[in-house]
């Protein structure tokens, strides 16, 4: 039996187009859910094939005919994914879809493919693969979170080389369900671990140096999850993986030297940490209540982190309510002052199955809503919805404002630099500070081009004339 498992790809999304920016092919990350997938599946029943549209898209009318195709998707590939399946299903071979996208918009991927796994794969994909092979699958299938002592290693020996980094996961699952986000929606608010030694045993077949630990927060929020991460870290070293390695973290990280040590010792490079707003009331719109739990003094905690050599990559979000004019240099202004090595900035995107997308959906703001074509856009640096104070020209000036600020030659210079000088990761900061240069200032315009500014504005004035007195 052969099986397609497939990730598609969003050419609007510049990060993975590795002929523009050299530097991009540090951040082309492997499509792990497949990998998981074909874990999960028996071989040599099973002949497996990982198809990464990023890396490049085939001729697949050119390839032998599969017995099933599985296609992921996040919200952003969903209208590849679809175009992708329609392709097979004129040539009557059975397509399964997975992944965050089809287990929110359900009756959507239920229009265009066979069948839908619903949430994660692991309790139900044995019975996906045998009634595929006896012809009786079913319309949708419900996965149950189960442990992670159940996810199987991944096949990381099925996608070919063309990769920088590797990609692995240790826990699921966020307790903080803030209000833009999906995980909690998706894995449910209980964190859980996947027992070390597998973790371990996966580090080991994983060929790149470099790994993306793919957790939304690898070390947790309690006692607990912080004394298993310390457990993790040491079983780590102790295998002498000789990887390197960036996780997404929370900020509570800072709080505990011991963990610090371990990680930096473990073969931690850098984090990725949601800060999401310069204000408190900002934090509070999206109910990230847990950034400014006990006074936290971000500057000292980030640089608490980058003591023990580990760079730190703030994320924010631009668009909230609170958000006006000026909004641009003041994230700049915070990131300079927090001492981040990386800054990303994101637009304020409804995401389908988070809260945001209730409440932006009952208020009659999204704009861009012409689905499933338009969930190209849905990549977090296009303008989708119509923001409070702030117009779609604003977004695109104020993002312009706040990459030039924080990403221009003498800036990138002075971060690189001071680096190299505290031996904290120059390298690493600057092919990640020339990829994003690229990926920004360089390229909105460009990108914006696409989306038809016109169309935008005036459905967003029509919005706001509606809803007005409302807000
Ligand atoms: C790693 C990651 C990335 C990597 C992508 C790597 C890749 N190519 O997969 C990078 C950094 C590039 C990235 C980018 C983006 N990401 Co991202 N990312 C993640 C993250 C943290 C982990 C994904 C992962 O690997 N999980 C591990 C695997 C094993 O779990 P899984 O994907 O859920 O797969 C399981 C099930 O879903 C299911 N399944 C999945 N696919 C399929 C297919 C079939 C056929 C079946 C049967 C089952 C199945 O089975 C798997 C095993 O149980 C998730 C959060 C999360 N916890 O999932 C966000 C997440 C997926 N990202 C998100 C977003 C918004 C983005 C961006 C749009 C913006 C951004 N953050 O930069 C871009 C878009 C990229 C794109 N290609 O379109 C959102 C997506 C929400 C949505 N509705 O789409 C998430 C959920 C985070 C969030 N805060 O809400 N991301
Ligand atoms: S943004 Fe991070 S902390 Fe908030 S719910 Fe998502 S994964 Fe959890």
């Amino acid at each position: 039996m052969r099986l397609y498992l497939i990730n598609p790809s969003n050419s609007l999304i510049s990060l993975t187009d590795v002929k523009k920016c050299y530097w991009n092919q540090y951040r082309v990350w492997k499509p792990l859910s497949l990998l998981v997938l074909a874990g999960l599946t028996p071989s040599p029943e099973w002949d497996i094939k990982v198809i990464d549209e990023n890396l490049s898209v085939p001729d697949y009318t050119a390839m032998p005919q599969p017995d099933l195709v599985g296609i992921t998707a996040f919200t952003s590939q969903a209208n590849r994914a679809y175009t992708v399946a329609a392709g097979f299903s004129s040539r009557g071979v059975p397509v399964v879809m997975g992944g965050i996208h089809a287990t929110m918009c359900l009756m959507e991927a239920l229009e265009r493919v066979d069948a839908v796994v619903k949430g994660e794969a692991e309790s139900i994909w044995a019975q996906v693969l045998e009634d595929a092979k006896f012809g009786t699958l079913k319309r949708v299938y419900t996965g149950i979170p189960l442990g992670m002592d159940k996810v199987p290693l991944a096949r990381h020996d099925l996608l070919p080389s063309g990769y920088r980094v590797g990609a692995i996961q240790t826990t699921r699952g966020c307790p903080l369900n803030c209000s833009f986000c999906s995980v909690t929606a998706f894995n449910g608010r209980h964190f859980r671990h996947r027992p070390i030694e597998n973790v371990v045993q996966e580090f080991k077949v994983i060929r790149e140096k470099y790994v993306l630990i793919v957790d939304d927060n690898l070390i947790g929020t309690r006692k607990d999850h912080i004394a298993h991460t310390k457990k993790l870290f040491l079983a780590m070293i102790k295998a002498n993986l000789g990887k390197n390695w960036f996780a997404q973290v929370t900020i509570n990280m800072a709080d505990d030297e011991e963990l610090l040590r371990l990680a930096a010792n473990a073969g931690c490079l850098g984090v990725f940490i949601g800060f999401e707003s310069p204000s408190i009331e900002g934090l509070k719109e999206v109910h990230k209540k847990f950034n400014f739990h006990k006074g936290r003094e971000f500057k000292a905690s980030v640089s608490r982190i980058q003591r023990h050599g580990i760079i730190v990559a703030g994320s924010f979000i631009m668009g909230l309510d609170v958000d006006d004019h000026g909004i641009g240099q003041q994230i700049a202004d915070t990131a300079k002052r927090y001492g981040l090595d990386i800054l990303n900035v994101m637009f304020l995107t409804p995401l389908p199955g988070t809260r945001l997308w209730k409440n932006m959906e009952l208020e009659g703001r999204i704009v861009v809503n012409s689905f499933p074509e338009d969930w190209k856009y849905y990549t977090l640096v296009f303008p989708v919805a119509r923001y409070r104070h702030l117009s779609w020209a604003d977004m695109l000036n104020e993002l312009e404002t706040c990459d030039r600020a924080f990403y221009s030659y003498p800036r990138i210079f002075y971060r690189v630099f001071g680096n190299l000088c505290r031996m904290r990761q120059p390298f690493s900061t600057l092919v990640s500070n020339l990829s994003y240069r690229y990926n920004g200032v360089r390229s909105y315009r460009e990108k914006f081009q696409v989306l038809d500014l016109s169309r935008g504005e005036s459905q967003a004035k029509k919005t706001l004339s509606a809803r007005d007195a409302s807000l």
